[in-house]
């Protein structure tokens, strides 16, 4: 029998269409598919057909490890100057009182309340708040790190930065230097939904575009920060919008290789603007993230979401090229909650999530934001 990771080995998928010859070519020589490829395997291939090819890629890279951590989340806001036609979680500032606000006090106690646990990060994101400012969030950074220096604060989509920076009249490179001066380590990967313009502009009019989302992680980047990259799918957008997305992340990737991990965020449709879409089955949802496995080859590792995903289809899809499930979280989110997830109380324990990792035959591995293993289970 030859070892799992032994370059060479061939992917053995019975009855191949020979349709598909060449990119399994491609993949057992390491070689990159083009975007034709790519949307071949979206338009023609069975799911065992991308689940095998994707799984063995995960399996060449990471064998069976599959990464947690212990995070919690802040959500400062869901007050919100954009109204983005997919998102259940905001409120327009005219309509503040349903909403929620917090204080830098009231933040800071929040982080304060996990001075025992073992935490190693915590992700700041929430609405666009008029009011919340660039200084604003320099003093939470600073008392954050000021108290608990080796927490790492991932926080800020870019289109939380484009408008802080913009409001600020500073210059996206000073807003990002000031910010990491403050405490900023790295960016998450939201507000990237689909680069697409006409796809953007119908469901995520005004808020920071493509180009811009994209400029703000390499500036990250440029200063040694580290950042993710999600796409928000199973919307009105096609097959070739999916493939745009994932070729300019690539793209960027080549330069700058400050990405860590792209994360599929199926579009969850309860009690917002297209809820008359319908979601996605897993079926897709798995299609999308062994295709992101196979299309992304410079993207380290694929994160499935649990709270967004439902922790069965994040156990599911540890066999379709994910080896993230994100961490212990602890009932700190609601931007799914409100959106329909299955996890309407986000929260697992390290124990649960090394069970949920060991029952479908995976090696589970705590890791720290940026994928430094701090313990094997
Ligand atoms: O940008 C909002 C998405 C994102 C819905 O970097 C929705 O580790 C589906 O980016 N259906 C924010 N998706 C969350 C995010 C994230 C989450 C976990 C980990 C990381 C990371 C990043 O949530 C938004 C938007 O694309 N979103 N509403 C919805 N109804
Ligand atoms: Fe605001 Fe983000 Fe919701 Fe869009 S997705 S309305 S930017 S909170």
């Amino acid at each position: 029998m030859q070892d799992r990771n032994d370059i060479g080995r061939l992917i053995n998928i019975p009855g191949l269409d020979p349709m598909f010859k060449d990119i399994v070519s491609k993949i057992e020589a390491r070689e990159r598919i083009n975007s034709a490829e790519g949307l071949l395997l979206f338009e023609k291939a069975p799911l065992a057909v991308v689940g095998t090819m994707a799984n063995f890629i995960r399996e060449r890279k990471h064998g069976d490890k599959t990464y947690f951590n212990r995070n919690f989340h802040i959500e400062p806001t869901n007050i919100c100057v954009f109204s983005c036609k997919f998102c259940s979680y905001s409120r327009l500032y005219s309509k503040r009182e349903e909403g929620w606000e917090l204080s830098i006090d009231e933040m800071f106690e929040k982080v304060k309340s996990y001075d025992k646990e073992p935490i190693t990060e915590v992700h700041i994101v929430g609405g666009v708040h008029p009011k919340m400012d660039i200084s604003f969030f320099a003093e939470l950074l600073k008392k954050i790190k000021a108290h608990r220096p080796t927490l790492h604060i991932k926080g800020f989509t870019a289109v939380e930065l484009d408008y802080m920076f913009r409001k600020a009249k500073v210059s996206r490179e000073d807003g990002m230097k000031l910010l990491h001066d403050a405490g900023l380590d790295s960016l998450p990967g939201g507000g990237a939904e689909i680069f697409d313009t006409d796809i953007r502009n119908k469901i995520s009019a005004d808020k920071v575009d493509a180009e811009g989302w994209l400029n703000i992680h390499a500036i990250a980047h440029q200063l040694g920060m580290h950042s993710n990259a999600t796409m928000l799918y199973g919307h009105i957008e096609n097959y070739a919008h999916r493939i745009d997305h994932m070729d300019r992340l690539r793209e960027m990737q080549d330069n700058t290789k400050g990405f860590n991990t792209f994360i599929p965020l199926k579009f969850r449709n309860h009690d917002n603007e297209m809820s008359n879409v319908a979601e996605t089955t897993a079926i897709e949802d798995m299609k999308v993230y062994a295709i992101s496995r196979i299309y992304l080859d410079n993207f380290p590792h694929i994160k499935a979401y649990w709270p967004m995903l439902g922790r069965e289809q994040a156990q599911l899809s540890l066999s379709f090229g994910v080896n993230d499930i994100d961490g212990t979280i602890d009932d700190s989110t609601k931007i799914y909650s409100m959106a329909g997830s299955e996890e309407q109380n986000p929260s697992l324990t390290t124990e649960e999530l090394v069970s949920l990792i060991k029952q479908v035959g995976r090696k589970p591995v705590e890791r720290d934001t940026l994928y430094n293993a701090i313990a094997e289970f």
